[in-house]
């Protein structure tokens, strides 16, 4: 076990390349490690990591995947750790609640989105790329099962580029949640509320924006107001690779009765329906989750370049 008496310095670790882009202000783009541990089976994780992290530097902007490795907090990490947290078995599923532990137990953990928002906010980066954002689940007045991406979003000054949140949970109720923690909901290029796996979830977000200069105004202005927390910004998957709704329904139903069935509860119920999905889909939708998150990493590059634009001026 670790001494006791590490400060912030000793607990986190930066690669160069994304400490130089922060000293100089240049853009910086935050990846998480769940998606990879725990989201995406090997090696489709390990592909998708690296080329997301390809996408955001083609658009010059530098990647930081984020993970706890050996009680470590890295910020970025190399090809070889990504390998690692793919294929090792004894990686926790890190969330606000379990950082503490994972630390102090010198732990490898894949932080989720709650977690890697801590660790971006830390390490002063501003937009964070990922799949989904969880929220509440379906018969969360029963189960209590609402996501800590939720609460994390109202303390921590992130921005969150995703596909909405996964239509596994109550797209409903997590708005609902979101409104009252003065979370903003930004909808990029759409009216409509993503549902992750599918264009359009039938609802709609807080407001919606068409240009990374004004996705990166709403940020500046929100922290410039002193308002602390983040915000969701949300793109829907490319048409080619949508499941519509209707479709998804039934194969989430499915799910959810599975993993009733089988006792799934807590931290294992999201990993487990997401794999229970793609076995039912036939793998269609890993390639639907995989090309959504590039769709995701090039906005965010390009939110994470017009904001950097924003601060220099
Ligand atoms: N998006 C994906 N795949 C994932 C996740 C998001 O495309 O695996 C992860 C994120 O890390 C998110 C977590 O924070 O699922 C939510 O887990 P829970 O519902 O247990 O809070
Ligand atoms: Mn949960």
């Amino acid at each position: 076990m670790l001494e006791g008496g590490r400060n912030l310095n000793d607990m986190m670790e930066i690669k160069d390349e994304v400490k130089d882009a922060i000293r100089c202000g240049m853009p910086v783009v935050a990846l998480e490690s769940t998606i990879i541990a725990h989201g995406m089976p090997y090696p489709e994780n390990v592909e998708t990591a690296l080329a997301v992290e390809d996408i955001i530097r083609k658009e010059g902007v530098v990647p930081a995947t984020i993970a706890i490795i050996g009680g470590v907090l890295k910020i970025g990490l190399s090809e070889k750790e990504i390998e690692y947290l793919a294929t090792a078995k004894d990686v926790m599923k890190v969330s606000r609640r379990d950082f503490p532990y994972a630390m102090a137990m010198g732990a490898n953990g894949a932080t989720t989105v709650s977690g890697t928002m801590i660790a971006a906010g830390l390490a002063g980066i501003r937009v964070f790329v990922t799949g989904g954002v969880g929220g509440v689940h379906r018969n969360a007045e029963k189960s209590f099962d609402i996501s800590a991406d939720l609460t994390e979003l109202s303390r921590t000054g992130v921005a969150v580029v995703s596909a909405g949140v996964k239509s596994i949970l109550d797209i409903g109720l997590t708005l609902e949640y979101l409104e009252t923690e003065g979370v903003p909901v930004v909808t990029f290029g759409t009216d409509d509320f993503p549902a992750f796996y599918s264009r359009k979830s039938g609802f709609k977000g807080s407001c919606s924006v068409s240009e990374f200069e004004q996705a990166a105004g709403i940020m500046k202005a929100k922290w410039d107001l002193g308002l602390s927390g983040g915000m969701i910004i949300a793109c829907p998957v490319p048409g080619k690779f949508e499941i519509p709704l209707e479709e998804m329904e039934v194969t989430i139903d499915k799910a959810l009765k599975s993993a009733e069935r089988e006792g799934v509860r807590g931290k294992e119920l999201t990993p487990y329906l997401l794999s229970t999905i793609k076995e039912l889909t036939g793998g269609k939708s890993l390639d639907t989750n995989r090309h959504l998150v590039f769709e995701n990493a090039r906005i965010g590059a390009g939110i994470a370049s017009a904001y950097a634009k924003l601060e220099r001026r």
